[in-house]
């Protein structure tokens, strides 16, 4: 039987115990790592700390997305919106395939039941306020025991772990910038890409990254994040999800009229 990790959490309040539980944790979410990795789906259900999760086929692609809402082509792109979005070229007869590919999905990243979402950490690694606390909480303790063993992550990088007690199989932690630097951004995407490639995710969800705490203005961030999105899809063609969370209603707004101009569900698009 595998004691729960609060147990050991509970030990290390007694000096004595405290290197021990501490081996305990590691070798804890070793073995809890490799036990979920086994499970059936079924089986993994009964493991998560709150029944409320959703599963992929309930978030609507983005084709289907923009069929079901009146409104949305009245929610426009400036001409800024234009001047940023002509940094890429698109290969445009990517258009229909990739429309099915990304999602806007409105709520709480925790409850995806998906390959991977990333989380907005910070560069220790350590259970912080925002996205990463809400992650860390549904994750459960052996998630931080983990992040503890990889020591920290720079600003622009990413490092993978389990999901355990998370509907999500992998958590991908990147580390944005704090100085509204858009390069730096611009990696955390490509780093986080680049795991899900190495992993073979096959598909994945970000939040706002930097948006928050960290202050990045949230329309460049979206052009980021769009710009990198495409770019890889455009190049690997065995991703088949990739899911914007949004949890303000900024957020969503700026998502709704970005997405149309990178991923056009017409026949034409901006670069026109
Ligand atoms: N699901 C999805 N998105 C969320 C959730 C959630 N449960 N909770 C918040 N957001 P932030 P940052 C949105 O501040 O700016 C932490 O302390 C939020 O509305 O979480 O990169 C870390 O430890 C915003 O749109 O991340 C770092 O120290 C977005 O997530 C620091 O914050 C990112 O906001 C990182 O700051």
């Amino acid at each position: 039987m595998l004691i729960r990790p609060s147990c050991w959490l509970a030990f290390a309040t007694n000096g004595n115990f405290r290197k021990y539980s501490i081996v305990k944790m590691t070798s804890n979410w070793m073995t809890e790592k490799i036990k979920i990795s086994s499970l059936s789906i079924e089986d993994k259900r009964k493991t998560y700390r709150s029944n409320e999760y959703v599963i992929l086929d309930k978030v609507d692609p983005w084709h289907k997305y923009v069929a079901g809402s009146k409104d949305i082509e009245n929610k426009k792109h400036t001409q800024e919106d234009l001047t940023e979005f002509r940094k890429i070229k698109l290969n445009e007869e990517k258009n229909a395939e990739l429309a099915e590919k990304v999602s806007i999905f409105r709520g709480d990243i925790t409850k995806l039941e998906i390959d991977a979402i990333v989380n907005a950490a910070n560069s220790r690694l350590k259970a912080g306020g925002g996205v990463d606390g809400a992650i860390h909480r549904a994750a459960g303790p052996l998630l931080q025991a983990e992040c503890n063993s990889i020591g920290g992550c720079p600003t622009g990088e990413a490092r993978i772990t389990s999901g355990y007690d998370l509907p999500a199989k992998h958590v991908i932690h990147t580390v944005g910038p704090q100085d509204g630097s858009a390069q730096k951004l611009r990696s955390c995407y490509e780093s986080c890409f680049a795991l899900v490639k190495e992993h073979q995710i096959k598909s994945v969800a970000f939040p706002c990254i930097s948006t928050g705490i960290y202050g990045f203005p949230n329309r460049l961030a979206a052009h980021i994040a769009l710009q990198t999105t495409r770019q890889f899809l455009e190049q690997n063609t065995d991703v088949g999800r990739v899911i914007f969370c949004t949890f303000m209603q900024v957020d969503v707004d700026i998502y709704e009229t970005l997405l149309q101009v990178y991923f056009p569900v017409h026949e034409w698009n901006y670069n026109d």
